[in-house]
C-alpha cells in the first residue's frame, strides 16, 4: 500500500489549546505525523509518494465558497493587527444572532470556529492545503491507477470541519473531500468509515441529506464527550440522505470485544448500501493509553480492525484523523494497514 506524504504537515503547530480553562500544550502536534511516517517506512507496507498539488474547485464541491475565502485570508488580516500570535476566538455567534456581518477579525472566527483547540497560524493554510492535496492524490491513485488501497498521511485532521467551520484541530475535511472527488469522478456510491474516538460531526453533517455517500461513525458517547452535540443514534440522515448516516457510540472503557461488534454492524451497513468505494477516517486516539480518550484498544486490536474492513473487498482510502499517544500511534496505524493487507485475497 502506498502512503501519501509531505512534510508540508509542519506549517500547523499550534503553541497550545484550553482543556477545562487551562492552557496546555496542544496534543495535535507535527511528530504524530512524523511518528507515523517512521513506522511506514521501517515497515513493509510500501513506498512513501509525495501529494500532487491540487487546484481550490475540489474543495468548493464540500466548503462554502465564505468559509474557505475566510479561512484562506484570515491570517493576513489578524497578523496586521495582533502580530504572531496565534488566533483563538474569544466571542461566538449566539442563538438567534441578527447579524453575522462585521469586517473585525474576531467576530469573523467568532462565526466559523467551533471550540478552542485549533487556533490559526500564519501556516494553517498551508498545512491544511496539503492533508487535502494528500487526501485527493490518495482518491486519484485509487481511480487511475487501480490500487486497492492508499494511506493519506494527512494533517492537520479534517473530519470536525464542516461545511462552513472548523474546529477539534480540523480545518478542512480532508475525508469528505475525497469522497466527493471519488463521487465526482465516477464511483456512484461512495461510504465514510469514521473510526476515530470522536464522532465525525463535519462528515456528517456534509453528507447528511445525501444518498449518494453513506456515514457511519463509531465514536466514545457523545452525551460524556466531544463535539457532545452530534454523533446520536436517532441522527440518520434527512431528505433524501434519511437512513444514509448511521452512529454507533460506545462507553466510556469500552474494548475491543464491545468496539468489533459496533465495526460488524457498520461493516455489514456499508456492504448492503452497495458502495464502490470507501474511504476510512482514521483516528487511532481509541488507544488504551491515549492521553485525551476512554477506549482500551490495544496494539493488536488495530490488525484485526484493518482485517474486518478489508473483508468489504473495496477500493479504500485511509485518511489519517486522530491519535495522541504520539509514541504508540505509528505502530497502531501500520497495524490497520498491515491487518487489511494481510486480509486481502
Ligand atoms: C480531534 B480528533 C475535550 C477536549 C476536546 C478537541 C478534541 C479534538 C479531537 N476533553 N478537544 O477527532 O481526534
Ligand atoms: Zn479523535
Amino acid at each position: 500500500m502506498k502512503t501519501i506524504y509531505t512534510p508540508l504537515h509542519e506549517n500547523q503547530d499550534a503553541p497550545y489549546e484550553y482543556i477545562r480553562g487551562r492552557q496546555v500544550a496542544s496534543f495535535e502536534m507535527p511528530r504524530r505525523a512524523q511518528l507515523v511516517l517512521d513506522c511506514v517506512t521501517s515497515s513493509a507496507l510500501g513506498p512513501v509518494i509525495a501529494p500532487i498539488a491540487h487546484d481550490m474547485a475540489p474543495i468548493l464541491r464540500v466548503h462554502s465558497p465564505d468559509f474557505v475565502t475566510f479561512l484562506s485570508t484570515f491570517w493576513e488580516e489578524w497578523h496586521v493587527e495582533n502580530g504572531d500570535i496565534c488566533a483563538l476566538p474569544n466571542t461566538w455567534v449566539p442563538p438567534r444572532a441578527r447579524r453575522l456581518a462585521t469586517k473585525r477579525p474576531g467576530a469573523e472566527l467568532g462565526r466559523y470556529c467551533i471550540d478552542m483547540s485549533s487556533p490559526i497560524l500564519s501556516g494553517t493554510w498551508t498545512a491544511a492545503r496539503a492533508a487535502v492535496d494528500a487526501a485527493l492524490t490518495g482518491a486519484d491513485m485509487i481511480l487511475e491507477g487501480g490500487e486497492r488501497a492508499i494511506f493519506a498521511l494527512c494533517r492537520p485532521p479534517g473530519h470536525h470541519a464542516g461545511r462552513d467551520y472548523f474546529g477539534g484541530y480540523c480545518f478542512l475535511n480532508n475525508a469528505a473531500i475525497a469522497a466527493q472527488s471519488l463521487r465526482d469522478s465516477g464511483k456512484a456510491k461512495v461510504a465514510v468509515l469514521d473510526v476515530d474516538y470522536h464522532h465525525g460531526n463535519g462528515t456528517q453533517d456534509i453528507f447528511y441529506d445525501r444518498d449518494d455517500v453513506l456515514t457511519v461513525s463509531i465514536h466514545a458517547d457523545p452525551s460524556a464527550e466531544y463535539p457532545y452535540y452530534s454523533g446520536y443514534p436517532d441522527e440518520t440522515g434527512e431528505g433524501e440522505g434519511a437512513g444514509f448516516c448511521l452512529n454507533l457510540p460506545l462507553p466510556f472503557g469500552a474494548t475491543y470485544a464491545q468496539y468489533s461488534g459496533a465495526l460488524s454492524t457498520a461493516v455489514a451497513r456499508i456492504a448492503d448500501f452497495g458502495a464502490d468505494a470507501l474511504v476510512v477516517s482514521l483516528g487511532v486516539d481509541t488507544f488504551a493509553d491515549d492521553p485525551i480518550s476512554h477506549f482500551k484498544l490495544f496494539a493488536d486490536d488495530y490488525s484485526a480492525m484493518g482485517a474486518a474492513i478489508a473483508v468489504l473487498g473495496l477500493p479504500t482510502l485511509f485518511v489519517m484523523e486522530g491519535g495522541y499517544a504520539v509514541e504508540d500511534i505509528g505502530v497502531n496505524v501500520v497495524n490497520v494497514l498491515t491487518g487489511f493487507e494481510t486480509a486481502v485475497v
